[in-house]
């Protein structure tokens, strides 16, 4: 593992974020030293030129390392990865890093929108504003999102292989508010088991599995 640079690193972004907490999650298990900045949701900030000048898209997480910004969680992670991390977590060998993306990618693009559907749609819209026809359809498609996860984790430990990798960070993200948010979901016996893995590691209770609360009924950022 390389040494930790001598510049402070600072992670922009509140930490009820899901996308910030995959990189805290990363940055705990690097053991990097770092700093974190409470901007968006409740804190706002995003749309101060400062902070436009470092993410134009104006959104976090946001990574200072020195004088160099990434933007992009998954970008992050990737950096991150390369920078600082073993190779297991990002395997240089172009097909086993492509075992990696492909989940990194599919838990952006698919098992992430279907979580973040149900997520807004039930816990963080008011009771009374609820569409149940809407976060039932989004409990069953998350749930299919789920039976993927299951078929993969049937067949290894983690969704790349033998070893905990960044492939495993975007998708296991959700898993803490997945089954805690409150509604009755299936509990795919693979995919408990991968979250008992991930519970065994002190960065994902410390980053991924912390109150949410804050997040009930609330519409907005
Ligand atoms: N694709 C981007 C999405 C970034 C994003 O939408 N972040 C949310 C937080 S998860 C945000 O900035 N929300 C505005 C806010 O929190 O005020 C990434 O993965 O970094």
């Amino acid at each position: 593992m390389a040494a930790a640079p001598e510049a402070v690193i600072r992670i922009l972004g509140r930490r009820s974020a899901f996308n910030v907490q995959k990189v805290l999650w990363l940055l705990g298990e690097l053991e990097l030293a770092h700093e974190q900045v409470e901007v968006g949701g409740a804190a706002g900030g995003l749309d101060e030129p400062s902070f436009l000048a470092l993410n134009p898209h104006g959104r976090i997480p946001v990574l200072c390392d020195g004088p160099d910004t990434v933007w992009e969680s998954h970008a992050i992670l990737r950096y991150l990865a390369a920078r600082y991390g073993e190779e297991a977590l990002y395997p240089p060998d172009p097909l086993a890093r492509s075992q990696v993306d492909r989940w990194m990618d599919w838990a952006h693009t698919a098992l992430q929108p279907a979580f973040m559907a149900l997520f807004w749609g039930y816990y963080r819209t008011p009771e009374p504003q609820r569409s149940p026809r809407h976060v039932e359809a989004a409990r069953r498609d998350c749930a299919r999102q789920f039976e993927q996860l299951d078929a993969q984790l049937a067949t290894r430990p983690y969704l790349a292989g033998p070893a905990f990798s960044l492939g495993d960070i975007p998708a296991a993200t959700t898993l803490y508010r997945y089954f805690t948010m409150g509604l009755d979901v299936p509990e795919p016996p693979h995919v408990r088991a991968w979250y008992e893995r991930m519970q065994a590691r002190p960065a994902f209770r410390e980053h991924v599995m912390r109150s949410y609360e804050e997040l009930r009924g609330r519409v907005a950022h």
